[in-house]
């Protein structure tokens, strides 16, 4: 039941009761890379802890300084190092004798097959490191990435680091307008797209998005003078002589030869946009020491990485910071072997991943929630037709695990034993912040549980004093950290506004999180995302999970809508299982979830509407827009839909509500 005690503005109510926990499996724990001393080793002296995970990348120039935070926000790590980003994702393994070794097994939608050895995959970047150059680009130019999921985008991503440039990476499913605002936004210089990508069995077009763009007049000045096109689908596209050139015709021109050179460690490596729910986007911008040194050392510690024997697979978008940080660089600067794949997982039917996972013998998978109710959705019996057993470790990213869901998770795609890493971060923590550690923390379903080692984070009210066990507030990093972003793209002022001034000195997150009465840490949705009802403050991701947990339920997105007595009552969307029979219509659903939501958390929680529908507003990175929904909600005009992975789903769902 909630109770009203302290109800200040950000502490979140606690809805959650008692909770299993699973302890690693006694072989897992015995095989593991790192043992319970590893915490004690970073808490000891957290800034050295951090040098010496530094120290296990290729330095040029070995640095003398840790942290300078003598001037925050800004920090700066290892300042007065050098080092190559792309020689520590390339040819320290080729140097260290193994270049053999495959860096990528990759799959197109279509079926098409490359495998790509680290070798081979150097030898590429070196002519796209020459390309580049050919193109006039140089250290701390901005380079555009609008690319499917094909090798080429990790290929031009390590090309734009091996020559100090910055890349933009946008994601193929913008609009012409969203990339001509980022292009603008960051001054590219050149675009890298393809004609197409396969999507759904269908060509997803690229090229003419890239025409439009630079066709728009947006009133400002186009700084794009090339435009570098992949041939991956062969649709017809139109040509700009002088401005266009296909990638294949010019990289065999190219001298498979290029020395990489040292950059300093602040040097930026990289400008990624987070749409944020109002305003322009913001342009996070990353640096390389920092950064490389902690998306390393996590894909070593949180995947419990064997690079001899894994074979590992994130199913992130390269346009995602997953994609950046657990696709590029924390996987290929530690000499793994990973799965990489152009479509979607329902395409040619809802077997693929599991095929994949299959062929490939992958041991670690690292997805997000959102795909994982979609495959509850089908059902479990479209994931037993292939051999899963390769699979020793899972993990989850992208919004908070619905207990329901983590625990099909570990039970159908783990055999009952692989442990779960929920992994909490954002694309301007750079990498992971808050995880269990697989052969370690006895995990808990739904919660993201403790801080990595070396990192400090807190759960303090409005004041920024840390909330007791047992209690809800705002999430808090405490301490610089290594992967830090370093500003938002020529805009520092607000840069400082968004994540500073709430309490001066620590990072605000913009999530609201709780403690349990062990400590472990729960994320509870985005603070804009939290319900006042009756002057009750209450968590998206608790009202959603109690909706999920009811066997009908495939997906749930919660919203606040106003209210003339309550402030605000929840409104609910819900996607029923495919297979289930108790529901026969819409308004019996919606009495017997209001029942099932009451009695689970209380009649403050119950939704005052429910609504039945097909789909839900997403990102392509999986996340619910639920502005969009309250919007809906509100019986307002639905607002921006240019970040949905598909936007006629706003029709749909404002149908079903008339
Ligand atoms: C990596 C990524 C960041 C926001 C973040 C939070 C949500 C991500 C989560 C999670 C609960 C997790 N989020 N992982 N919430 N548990 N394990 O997703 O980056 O796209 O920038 O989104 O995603 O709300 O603040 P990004």
């Amino acid at each position: 039941m909630v109770s009203s005690k302290n109800n200040t503005h950000g502490v979140i109510e606690s809805l959650q009761t008692e909770v299993e926990s699973f302890p690693p499996p006694a072989a897992f724990t015995q095989a593991a890379q790192y043992g319970p001393e590893i915490y004690q080793q970073a808490n000891a002296d957290p800034q050295e802890f951090w040098a010496e995970q530094a120290r296990t990348l290729h330095w040029h120039t070995p640095f003398t300084k840790t942290l300078d935070w003598t001037n925050p926000p800004f920090a700066t790590w290892f300042e007065d190092g050098e080092l190559n980003v792309a020689y520590n994702c390339l040819d320290r393994h080729i140097v260290a004798g193994n270049g053999d070794r495959v860096a990528l097994y990759w799959e197109g939608e279509p079926g098409d097959r490359r495998t790509i050895t680290y070798t081979e995959l150097l030898s590429e970047v070196k002519k796209a490191a020459n390309l580049l150059i050919s193109l006039g680009i140089q250290q701390g130019d901005r380079v555009a990435i609008y690319l499917p999921m094909i090798p080429e985008a990790v290929i031009a991503m390590l090309a734009v680091a091996r020559i100090g440039a910055v890349h933009s990476v946008v994601f193929g499913g913008f609009s012409a307008e969203s990339l001509r605002a980022r292009l603008d936004d960051a001054a590219a210089k050149l675009v890298i797209t393809a004609d197409g990508g396969w999507r759904k069995g269908r060509v997803s077009p690229l090229k003419p998005a890239v025409d439009d763009a630079l066709d728009l007049n947006p009133g400002t000045e186009l700084t794009v003078e090339h435009v570098l096109v992949v041939r991956r689908t062969e649709n017809d596209v139109r040509w700009e002589e002088g401005r266009d050139l296909w990638w294949h015709e010019e990289i065999v021109e190219m001298d498979a030869e290029h020395t990489a050179r040292p950059f300093p460690a602040e040097n930026p490596l990289f400008i990624l946009y987070t749409s944020g729910t109002t305003g322009k986007p913001k342009g996070i911008l990353h640096t390389s020491g920092g950064y490389l040194t902690q998306t390393s050392f996590t894909h070593r510690a949180v995947f419990d990485l064997r690079p001899e024997t894994d074979v590992y697979w994130s199913t992130a978008d390269v346009g995602w910071i997953t994609g950046h940080s657990y696709v590029v660089y924390g996987p290929l600067a530690n000499g793994a072997t990973q799965v990489m794949y152009e479509g979607t997982p329902e395409t040619p039917t809802w077997g693929r991943w599991w095929e994949i996972i299959e062929r490939y013998g992958v041991t670690t998978f690292y997805t997000a929630p959102t795909a994982i109710r979609s495959f509850m959705k089908v059902g479990r019996e479209v994931t037993q037709q292939n051999d899963l057993s390769s699979i020793r470790l899972l993990g989850s990213v992208g919004e908070a695990i619905n207990p329901e869901a983590w625990l099909w998770y570990r039970e159908v795609i783990g055999a009952g034993s692989a442990p779960i890493v929920d992994t909490w971060w954002q694309t301007e923590t750079g990498a992971i912040m808050v995880s269990p550690l697989p052969g370690i923390t006895a995990t808990k379903p739904g919660s993201a549980q403790v801080p990595i080692p070396g990192i400090s984070i807190d759960v303090v009210d409005d004041e920024a004093r840390p909330v007791p066990n047992g209690s809800g507030g705002l999430l808090a990093i405490t301490q610089p950290w290594p992967s830090m972003l370093r500003g938002i793209w020529g805009d520092p002022e607000r840069f400082q506004e968004t994540y500073w001034d709430k309490f001066g000195d620590k990072y605000f997150a913009g999530d609201g999180a709780r403690r349990d009465e062990d400590g472990d840490i729960w994320l509870m949705g985005r603070v804009d995302d939290v319900m006042n009802v009756s002057g009750h403050r209450l968590s998206t991701t608790e009202i959603e999970s109690s909706l999920v947990s009811h066997h009908s339920v495939a997906e749930a997105a919660v919203v606040g809508a106003a209210d003339e007595t309550t402030g605000q009552a929840v409104v609910a969307f819900v996607i029923l299982k495919s297979h289930q029979t108790v529901m026969t219509d819409a308004d019996q659903a919606a009495v017997i979830l209001k029942a099932h939501v009451g009695a689970q958390i209380g009649a403050i929680a119950r939704p005052r509407q429910i609504f039945v529908v097909n789909e839900l507003p997403k990102t392509r990175s999986g996340k619910i827009i639920r502005r969009l929904l309250q919007d809906v909600a509100e019986g307002r005009e639905v607002g921006d839909t240019t970040t949905l992975a598909d936007t006629m789903v706003m029709q749909s769902i404002s149908q079903k509500v008339r």
